[in-house]
């Protein structure tokens, strides 16, 4: 593969025309790479933790005016935003390739994951539902009013450079909330390019008040600033259970909120009724796309012993011929990992899969001539004898485990076995499996899908997964509530006073 796009000269080129300003990303410290060549693509400056509470003072200045501003005029904003990613799609999807190695269709994927997030919040904007209650008292209402919560830090992860960042800023902004957006220091481009599309929407809107949403560049030290700030009400991050096990800790001894959307281990269980030929195109999809480098991609899959030899065999062929290769310039179906730290990790995992008794077909590098800095490779599928080792883990690269199992409940309680609860999928045409598999006593994940693989939700549900994954909600059903506050309000209109639960306290 030789490489005829000039990345660098494209990413500069996208980011003049989306309007994000040159010396945000020209003459800094911080490198930004490409995936896709491994080349350098810009210089950000990082912003030193004072900056970055400046910004935090600002924000929370800005909340106060936003918290006034009525929420279905809220929800204009959002809907300008969604206008104006509309009309950077193409644009912004082929930065989101640049940044993070993904091919086209989901460049421009993860993009409609962010216009579809503004049409549901513009819809939100109109319906902050609170319940109204029957009291125990006469001549009393009873009521729950969603009032705005602050300043919102959301800090994401390269994989998921911008939809991300869209499912938070579009509920917290139609919430009342202002925003600091600490994004991965491998995907600050893309950032910034979001900054500035909605610094667009903010002028076409008009009176929104400054620093609405400000993106903190920077390291560590940004994320800190945000998680340590008792400005800043509520966190969501994105990112690995390691760093959820350090910013979950620091955010409960200040008595912030979370919204923790760490690693998965995601399991799908092929049953002996699966139709093969969809699960096939299931499974290669969830396993294989964005290079095995989203936090819902399948990495266990448990067969039945019927229909081992049926599937196996063909999974493995697929492996075997997917097309691998740069995505800005060829129509592969897997780009790059990201780096070579994520390289070295898949080749550890693999390593360590072999010591534990597994048979690897894949796994290795795929020549990238002149382009020894990009790490292109062949996505493993690994057959195992039973659940040890890195199986338990997750690495964040294309690794399938697969496992023959006879017994289904076996199967559920081995699918449940693991630390990460995300994603979870059945294949099955067998009624009784599949409810047991959605059932309380089935798969313990956030999202259970049945005939479908464990990745690309939609965002109308709320997404997010249990124990070390963190427990957190974003995106859609009534996800939004965490970003808002809820006052119970009892009114009295009558001319007594009774008191609640009988008590009389006659003065
Ligand atoms: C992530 O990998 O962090 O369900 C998010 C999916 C996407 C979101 C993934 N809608 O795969």
């Amino acid at each position: 593969m030789t490489s005829i796009v000039d990345v660098k000269k494209e990413t500069g080129a996208i980011l003049d025309k989306l309007g994000v300003p040159r010396s945000a990303w020209t003459g800094g410290d911080m490198a930004s790479f490409s995936p896709v060549t491994g080349e350098e693509i810009a210089r950000l400056p990082a912003m030193s933790s004072g900056n970055c509470g400046a910004a935090i003072d600002s924000a929370e200045t800005a909340f106060k005016a936003w918290r006034k501003v009525p929420a279905p005029r809220r929800g204009e904003l959002v809907r300008l935003l969604g206008e104006e990613l509309r009309a950077a799609k193409d644009d912004l999807g082929r930065l989101v390739s640049i940044e993070a190695g993904k091919i086209p269709s989901e460049g421009a994927g993860e993009v409609q994951e962010m216009i579809d997030i503004c049409d549901f919040a513009v819809g939100l904007s109109r319906q902050l539902y609170g319940l109204t209650i029957a009291t125990e008292r006469p001549g009393h209402r009873m009521m729950e009013t969603w009032h705005p919560l602050g300043v919102v830090g959301v800090i994401t992860a390269f994989n998921f450079p911008v939809a991300v960042w869209s499912w938070n800023t579009a509920l917290a902004l139609v919430c009342g909330n202002s925003v600091v957006w600490k994004p991965s220091e491998k995907s600050s481009l893309t950032a910034l390019a979001c900054q500035a599309i909605l610094e667009r929407a903010l002028k076409r809107f008009g009176d929104a008040p400054d620093n609405l949403m400000q993106v903190l560049i920077g390291d560590r030290d940004a994320g800190e600033a945000i998680v340590d700030n008792p400005k800043v009400a509520l966190v969501s991050a994105t990112g690995s259970t390691r760093m959820g096990r350090e910013v979950g800790p620091r955010l409960a001894k200040r008595f912030a909120r979370a919204i923790l959307e760490l690693g998965g281990n995601n399991g799908g269980i092929v049953c002996p009724s699966a139709d093969v030929d969809m699960t096939l195109r299931a499974v290669a999809f969830g396993a294989m796309g964005t290079a095995g480098q989203r936090c819902t991609s399948m990495r266990r899959l448990f067969v039945h012993e019927s229909l081992y030899d049926k599937l196996v065999p063909r999974l493995k062929a697929a492996y075997e011929s997917v097309s691998i290769g740069n995505p800005l310039e060829t129509s592969a179906l897997v780009g790059p990992l990201i780096d070579k730290l994520a390289f070295d990790n898949m080749q550890k995992a693999l390593e360590a899969a072999k010591a534990a008794g597994g048979s690897v077909t894949g796994g290795e590098r795929i020549a990238e001539a002149g382009k020894d800095t990009a790490y292109y490779v062949r996505p493993a599928i690994v057959e195992m004898p039973d659940q040890t080792g890195p199986v338990l883990e997750e690495t964040f690269a294309p690794i399938l485990y697969v496992m023959k199992y006879s017994d289904f409940d076996a199967a559920i309680q081995a699918h449940n076995a693991v630390g990460a609860g995300l994603s979870s999928s059945i294949f099955t045409l067998d009624m009784q499996e599949a409810e047991q598999f959605l059932s309380d006593e089935g798969s313990d994940c956030g999202i259970a899908n049945v005939n479908i693989g464990t990745s690309g939700a939609e965002i109308g549900g709320a997404f997010g997964g249990e124990k070390e994954t963190g427990g957190g909600r974003e995106s859609g059903s009534d996800a939004w509530k965490a970003y808002m506050r809820r006052a119970t309000n009892t009114v009295n209109y009558s001319k007594q006073l009774p008191l609640a639960q009988g008590v009389s306290f006659d003065i």
